[in-house]
């Protein structure tokens, strides 16, 4: 399928992209450009894939971590890492896995594949996104460079004051952890306020919220977590800050502070926080489902409001973290009752994917796979969450490996597991060629084989009175066998994300012998899915109008009135062709986000070290923030199309509208009585 020749827009280098194939001369897929046009681009498929990337690399550091633990837990008295060096290990990896691997990679999907999902060319804020990412990136690095200066944060990743403290952690590690997470939270809120503009602002014509795919509006009320989480942990952190580096009492019980005032800030915060990790793995398998039944999603509305109820519970339940920190009776039943509430619209969820699947044409793929995954996985881990929530078994199972176990199953059996299948379905989309499906089969049983090897046995060594966060434990205990099973597991489970990443190589090369994929090799259900793979730098030519739910499904099948499926339409009819994108409006590459950005890890050093470098960090944000409010938006001399205040002229000059679809006739009548 000879597709015409791509559209060279703002190519720092001028270089032509496109490529010889089997099959004819091809569009060059977005992602191999040179390096420059990802250090200036403002694409949110770009910096989608650089999210995705990133996490990738964080999760080898975090994984490694991981391993180290379960080396120095294989037999008693283990020699492997020091009291001190294990205490700072944990703490990483807690805070590398949470912050920049897991919270990431939802952000990885929400910027590549949200607007694509409502129909928009990118998001409202282009600049500010390439802000936050670089945000992220820098604050990740920031962070695991204590390792080279003195050494990890030690005091667990939720840190609890007076322990966080310079009386009780003297070295730099915890200052490196609380300036970290600042700067990462600055990429978290001004993503949120980015992406919740553009759901709200930027939908196709037709595409009301109760049309939106259900991984849009569980990104929604992922951004809305972040809005008002992190700013509540990010207050924590200037207190801490201020502690720390500045010699105030906020958290010093010698000069009256309640330490319990650090566990209600973090915890306001860190509820919130593990379900805005959940829900974009949440919304992904909620797409997957549908696909691979050949059925719509189970009880659309309940599946959306299921979602947008445990985003308002999330906040009300924060003080199952302190069932044992003194905070009496009437808020321990109180935020017992309300733990369970949560329970509820969880459940709603399970059961919605459950009868999605039930009576379909199960097509057992890879994304298939890693979907049951996530809900048989995420299920056990809220069943134990549930034993959580009743107080007094609370009080035996907290700080155990039985907490452990409960957090992995359901931030790596669920969230995880969702992830991985969605990099497996919307690879093609991204890149133009399909991840290998034998080893995408094979690494779903090996993690799923590992996974439970590792976590299933903590839930014996927590009840059996093994804590969590000890170093090393004595013979005779009963820990020995379930520790050895599991560090085994640990190392099965870290070769099936090593045979994920082998994966994506052995495909990459494979597919030079291969023709790209078409635009829906899954035959899937909503719009992304028409745009040609991989997704062209304008996504839609025309811009598409939304009729319903799964409205790509339904330019391809009907159903006879008997609810047989019928299919009335060819796919290549369907989807789109790609275009030279003439006349179409995008955003430009810039340098000023990056420069923005880069200037705040400078200060972040300069707190801790010198405040001079506070001040040439200082200097180069606001350079970059005023190169970046001098600059046009859209820059001329990026060889864009001129378009006018009123609109976007062509190459002749004449004004253009932009492409939308027609509505088809039905719709144009009822569209035009609403309108009317
Ligand atoms: C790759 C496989 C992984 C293994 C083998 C693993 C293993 C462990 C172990 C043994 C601990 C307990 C350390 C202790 O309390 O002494 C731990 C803690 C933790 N893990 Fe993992 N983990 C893995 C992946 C993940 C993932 C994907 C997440 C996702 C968010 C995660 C989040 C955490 C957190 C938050 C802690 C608590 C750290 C603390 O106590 O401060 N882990 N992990
Ligand atoms: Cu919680």
């Amino acid at each position: 399928m000879a597709l015409t020749e791509a559209r060279p827009l703002a190519l720092p280098s001028g270089e032509e992209d496109t490529i010889e194939r089997p099959g004819g001369v091809f569009a060059r897929p977005t992602a191999s450009r040179g390096w420059r046009s990802w250090v200036t681009t403002v694409d949110h498929k770009k910096i989608g894939i650089m999210y995705g990337a990133t996490a990738l690399a964080f999760l080898m550091i975090g994984g490694l971590e991981a391993l180290l633990i379960r080396l120095q837990l294989w037999a008693p008295r283990g020699t492997l890492l020091s009291a001190d060096l294990y205490n700072q290990v944990y703490t990483m990896h807690g805070t590398t896995m949470v912050f920049l691997v897991v919270m990431p990679i939802g952000a990885c999907f929400a910027n590549y594949l949200m607007p694509l999902q409502i129909g928009a060319r990118d998001v409202a804020f282009p600049r500010i996104n390439a802000f936050s990412y670089w945000c992220y990136l820098f604050g990740g690095v920031f962070l695991n460079t204590s390792w080279l200066l003195g050494g990890g944060a030690d005091g667990g990743w939720f840190n609890y004051a007076p322990n966080n403290g310079v009386i009780f952690s003297p070295s730099h590690g915890i200052d490196f952890w609380n300036l970290g997470l600042i700067i990462t939270g600055i990429a978290s809120l001004t993503g949120a306020v980015n992406l919740i503009v553009t759901v709200l602002n930027m939908r196709a014509p037709g595409m009301t919220l109760m049309k939106m795919p259900v991984f849009t509006w569980m990104t929604l009320v992922t951004q809305f977590l972040l809005l008002f989480a992190i700013p509540v942990l990010t207050a924590a952190q200037v207190l801490l800050m201020m502690d720390r580096l500045f010699d105030a009492n906020f958290f010093n019980v010698a000069k009256g502070a309640n330490p319990l005032l650090w566990q209600h800030l973090f915890w306001v915060f860190g509820h919130p926080e593990v379900y805005l990790m959940i829900l974009p793995a949440f919304g992904l398998v909620s797409e997957m489902l549908p696909v691979f039944s050949r059925k719509p999603i189970f009880g659309y509305p309940f599946i959306v409001f299921s979602g947008v109820a445990i985003g308002f519970m999330g906040f009300g339940v924060w003080a199952h973290h302190m069932f044992v920190s003194g905070i009496g009776p009437i808020s321990v039943t109180t935020f017992s009752l309300t733990t369970m509430f949560i329970a509820v619209p969880t459940g709603v969820k399970i059961l919605n994917w459950t009868a999605t699947m039930w009576g379909g044409k199960l097509r057992f793929t890879s994304p298939l796979l890693f979907s049951i995954g996530l809900v048989t996985m995420f299920t056990i881990g809220g069943l134990s969450g549930v034993t959580h929530a009743i107080a007094p078994a609370d009080s035996q199972q907290t700080d155990t490996y039985y907490i452990v176990a409960h957090f992995h199953y359901v931030l790596f059996g669920g969230a995880f597991f969702g992830f991985v299948g969605a990099f497996y379905f919307y690879w093609p989309k991204a890149f133009g060629y399909m991840l290998n499906e034998t080893l995408g089969k094979t690494n779903f049983w090996m993690m799923l084989l590992g996974f439970n090897l590792t976590f299933a046995p903590m839930h014996i060594l927590g009840l059996q009175g093994m804590s969590r966060r000890v170093y090393t434990y004595d013979a005779g205990y009963g820990f020995e066998l379930w520790n050895k099973v599991a560090t085994i597991g640990a190392f099965i489970l870290a070769t099936s994300v090593l045979l994920f990443v082998f994966n994506i190589i052995y495909s990459k090369v494979k597919a030079k012998s291969l023709p790209p994929v078409g635009a829906d090799p899954w035959d899937a259900r909503t719009i992304e899915w028409m745009t040609p793979s991989p997704t062209p730098e304008y996504n839609y030519d025309p811009i598409p109008t939304v009729t319903r739910v799964d409205d790509f499904w339904y330019r391809k099948y009907g159903e006879t009135k008997d609810g047989k499926l019928v299919r009335i339409a060819a796919t290549d009819d369907v989807v789109q062709q790609r275009s030279d994108g003439k006349g179409i409006h995008l955003p430009s590459p810039s340098y000023w986000p990056i420069v923005a950005a880069l200037g705040l890890p400078l200060v972040a050093y300069g707190l801790i070290f010198s405040l001079w470098l506070c001040l040439i960090g200082g200097i180069i944000t606001v350079a970059g923030i005023y190169g970046w409010a001098l600059e046009p938006p859209d820059d001329p001399d990026a060889a864009h199309e001129d378009h006018g205040p009123g609109g976007h002229t062509s190459d002749d000059g004449t004004a253009v509208e932009e492409t939308t679809e027609a509505l088809p006739e039905a719709e144009a009548e009822k569209e035009a009585e609403t309108v009317g």
